[in-house]
């Protein structure tokens, strides 16, 4: 049975930087007990299903390698990682680069090697020193951040208080929730009728334009409630400094921006952080990487 992590030992980085989140932003970054990967006899518990989402081996994470889709949320952890290597932090990273489907705008089967549901993102990674172990696959683009900032990042990224800590951590979910969610909504309502065929296509205009239109208002509050939260003194979502909450922003607010659900001259201080991402040269080395993004071609 095929088991490379270890439940059974709460002095394990992943236990360690979950406690500590809950305290000091300060000591998020994980101390490695020793530098030899886990042995299966010693660290696994019995279970048929390898463990998604668990660092359970005594050494560091080895180079991550990004499993990326055109047009995707992907977006956050690539331009994650080019903040890293852009810092001297990471030397490099792998990237599998796939393409959505020209007819179902679906990702391809070889996404489900690197997970089960074989959707974008998707990190995969093996022990440093056992760069041939079966990877760990780590999904869920928020929780890929939290990956990186736990293991990679040497405090790049930890909030400089406890209030930003609060602050970013509150803006990694409303951007994957309240913000997504409604984002999704809009976007639903919206594309239906471009994609249905032309004899149907004024019909289900009558039914759907209206109903792009509802939730495309209900998109009003969150973006007042992110125009006041940005300030001179806290720029980003994350704070006073570039955090984890202004990755998950970008993804939806990209969004909104490229199907004009977003008027910049109504929010601009959300349109300064918004022009402020993209002027970024790590944020557009990973448009780059990802080969196809908001409708434009790399
Ligand atoms: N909840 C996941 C989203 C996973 C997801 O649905 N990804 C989309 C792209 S943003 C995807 O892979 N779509 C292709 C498909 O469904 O075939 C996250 O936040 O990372």
């Amino acid at each position: 049975m095929e088991c490379n992590f270890d439940l059974s030992d709460p002095s394990q980085p992943s236990y360690q930087t979950r406690d500590l989140l809950q305290s000091t932003p300060s000591k998020l970054n994980p101390t490695y007990t020793t530098s030899t990967p886990a042995s299966s006899a010693q660290n696994c518990v019995m279970t048929s299903v390898p463990q998604h989402n668990y660092w359970g081996y005594k050494s560091p994470p080895g180079t991550p390698t990004v499993w990326s889709l055109t047009e995707s949320g992907s977006i956050r952890v690539l331009w994650a990682l080019e903040e890293l290597v852009e810092q001297n932090i990471l030397e490099s990273y792998n990237l599998k680069a796939f393409q959505r489907s020209k007819t179902t705008h679906a990702a391809p089967e070889a996404m489900k090697e690197g997970f089960r549901l074989g959707k974008s993102p998707i990190l995969t990674v093996s022990p440093a020193n056992a760069p041939d172990e079966p990877p760990t696959s780590f999904v869920e683009g928020r929780l890929i951040l939290q990956f990186l900032a736990d293991h990679y990042a040497k405090g790049l990224w930890d909030p400089k208080t406890p209030q930003d800590q609060a602050r970013d951590i509150f803006f990694q979910e409303f951007a994957g929730t309240t913000v997504s969610t409604l984002t999704s909504l809009t976007l639903t309502m919206d594309v239906i009728p471009e994609a249905t065929p032309w004899p149907l296509r004024p019909l289900l205009k009558l039914l759907f334009v209206p109903l792009m239109s509802v939730f495309k208002g209900k998109l009003a509050e969150p973006f007042e409630f992110l125009e006041d939260t940005l300030s001179d003194e806290k720029p980003w979502f994350g704070g006073s400094k570039l955090g984890l909450a202004d990755f998950c922003m970008i993804f939806p607010l990209d969004a909104c921006v490229v199907r004009k659900y977003f008027d910049g001259t109504k929010y601009p201080k959300v349109n300064r952080w918004h022009k402020t991402v993209h002027e970024l040269p790590a944020y557009q080395r990973a448009v780059k990487k990802m080969g196809e993004y908001n409708g434009v071609k790399a």
